[in-house]
């Protein structure tokens, strides 16, 4: 059964808002997978470690009839493809991160993957995109994205227009 999945994508190095293009034309090209819709680019400072460039990030929304573990594989994959090097530091600098936001309705909490994304009910640039493909969206557990939103103000974040994407 075809599942809307949303993944949220970040990148802060290597010309983010071209890693971003990049992982989109692979999420178009995954197996048994649609890409449905896609947000603007949105840039903000990082958060964690502030050593570090600022952030890209945008959401995308695909239907997919692959398996959460094949869909985590496949965007790992993705992120390897794109010079991602995994380090010890925490919310260190990368040059693609691939969160599966949502997976349906489903709530997972399996050693390699927990849906929802266990940090997206308060980030600014997760549930602001987000919102711009998915406005009548509810979580799981019946919470409406807009009563996230609600809570969580937009100070910091800058949507990118096409113009200027970095
Ligand atoms: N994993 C568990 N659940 C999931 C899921 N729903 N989606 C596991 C994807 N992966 C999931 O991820 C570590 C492990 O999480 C994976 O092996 C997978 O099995 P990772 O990508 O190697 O590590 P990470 O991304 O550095 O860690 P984490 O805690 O996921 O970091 P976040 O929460 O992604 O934060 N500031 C701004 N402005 N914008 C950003 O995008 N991102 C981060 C990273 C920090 N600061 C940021 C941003
Ligand atoms: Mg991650």
């Amino acid at each position: 059964m075809m599942e809307r999945v949303y993944i949220g994508l970040g990148s802060n190095l290597a010309t983010p808002h071209t890693q971003l293009r990049s992982a989109l034309v692979a999420l178009a090209a995954l197996p048994h997978t649609h890409l449905v819709a896609q947000s603007s680019l949105y840039a903000s400072d990082p958060l964690g470690p502030a050593d570090q460039p600022r952030y890209v990030n945008a959401v995308a929304a695909l239907d997919t009839d692959l398996s959460p573990l094949a869909l985590l594989d496949a965007l790992q994959a993705i992120e390897l493809e794109q010079g991602r090097t995994r380090k010890a530091e925490r919310w260190g600098p990368r040059t693609l991160d691939l969160d599966i936001l949502l997976f349906g309705k489903h709530q997972l909490d399996e050693p390699r993957l927990t849906v929802p994304h266990y940090h997206m009910h308060a980030r600014a640039f997760v549930l602001y995109p987000l919102a711009e493909i998915a406005p009548e969206l509810h979580l799981p557990d019946g919470r409406a994205l807009a009563e996230l939103l609600s809570a969580c103000t937009f100070t910091g974040l800058e949507r990118l227009n096409e113009l200027r994407q970095n």
